[in-house]
């Protein structure tokens, strides 16, 4: 008897996997597309958030979803997209873990003439066909952001020493959330990074980061971070060096997980710059345009506001929808 159920999942799962299957759901397969997704990791709050946004946006837009966890390794991700192009997949869609490595595995697509749909990070290629269209966050406009808060809530203050922890060194949100923070105080003396180090978008890398510093100093008073998940870790450092945070320290984060937005309302995060990762029924509906042949926009960007200490709404916000995982 197992045996014949066994068979019946396989067969289920490798119709649902070519398309070809029969009876009442030809229907269904004869609509729906199949996106093969390659998802970089599971790094942050805002990871799992996009991971589970993405999967729930594919059933509600009856989209066949192939998708693969690349545990924030390149090389997986690659795979991934061969295998996709194997699967003979509609679309091909990944959230690039870094800029650079994607000529190849690319051109493979290409010649398959199976069309690329960035999500959340971009690429660096010679080739631009190589990709249709990206969808995501303008980060450029979130490090600018972070700058506007700080110059707002330092404006009577001398002299503004600042720790930077960024993010995974060569992906976008760390490239650009770094230039467009610092473009905005460059040419004003009175702030000064002193330090720059990565924390690779992970909650224990961020504590690890910041307990180091503390270590060398305690002569600085704002901590900019790429994003939560690292905020969070070096607010644990922060309270073991017996200082607080949001008062001792100015706190300016980016992503607006949950854990933030808590912390934001207990006075212990100064600014959280949101950076959604909500994007999954825009992701489907790029792709199904894609799949029907359509030309999509070449960037299509989230619309995102940023929450600081200064909001008067902060009790009447919705819950977040991601972020709020149990530690
Ligand atoms: C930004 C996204 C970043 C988040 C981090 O769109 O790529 O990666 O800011 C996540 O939390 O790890
Ligand atoms: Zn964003």
């Amino acid at each position: 008897m197992k045996r014949i159920i066994a068979l019946a999942v396989l067969t289920c799962f490798l119709a649902s996997l070519f398309g070809c299957s029969s009876g009442d759901n030809a229907t269904q397969s004869a609509k729906s597309i199949i996106v093969g997704f390659s998802q970089l990791g599971s790094e942050s709050g805002w990871r799992v958030g996009n991971t589970n946004d993405i999967m729930a946006a594919a059933q509600r837009a009856n989209v066949q979803l192939l998708f693969m966890n690349a545990d924030q390794k390149q090389e997986n991700q690659i795979k991934a997209i061969r295998s996709f192009i194997a699967s003979r997949v509609d679309v091909i869609a990944f959230a690039p873990i870094v800029e650079d490595g994607w000529d190849n595995v690319l051109q493979e697509a290409k010649d398959a003439g199976i069309p690329v749909l960035l999500t959340d990070r971009m690429i660096n290629v010679k080739d631009s066909s190589l990709y249709a269209g990206f969808v995501g966050s303008n980060f450029l406009r979130e490090g600018q952001e972070a700058a506007e808060f700080l110059l707002k809530k330092t404006a009577d203050m001398d002299r503004v020493r600042i720790v930077e922890i960024t993010g995974t060194e060569d992906s976008t949100p760390m490239k650009e959330r770094k230039e467009g923070f610092e473009n905005q105080i460059a040419g004003n003396p009175k702030y000064e990074i002193i330090d720059t180090v990565s924390g690779d978008f992970l909650r224990s890398k961020g504590k690890e980061c910041m307990r180091n510093i503390l270590k060398e100093t305690h002569d600085f008073n704002v901590l900019y971070s790429h994003n939560d998940a690292m905020t969070l870790g070096a607010i644990e450092a922060i309270e073991e060096a017996g200082l607080q945070p949001g008062k001792d320290i100015i706190i300016i984060t980016v992503d607006g997980e949950q854990r933030a937005i808590d912390l934001l309302k207990q006075g212990k995060i100064n600014c959280v710059v949101e950076c959604t990762p909500l994007i999954g029924d825009t992701v489907m509906a790029l792709a199904k345009k894609l799949a029907a042949g359509e030309s999509i926009p070449r960037i299509t960007y989230s619309v995102e506001r940023t929450f600081s200490e200064y909001d008067t709404d902060l009790d009447t916000l919705p819950p977040r929808g991601y972020g709020d995982e149990q530690d």
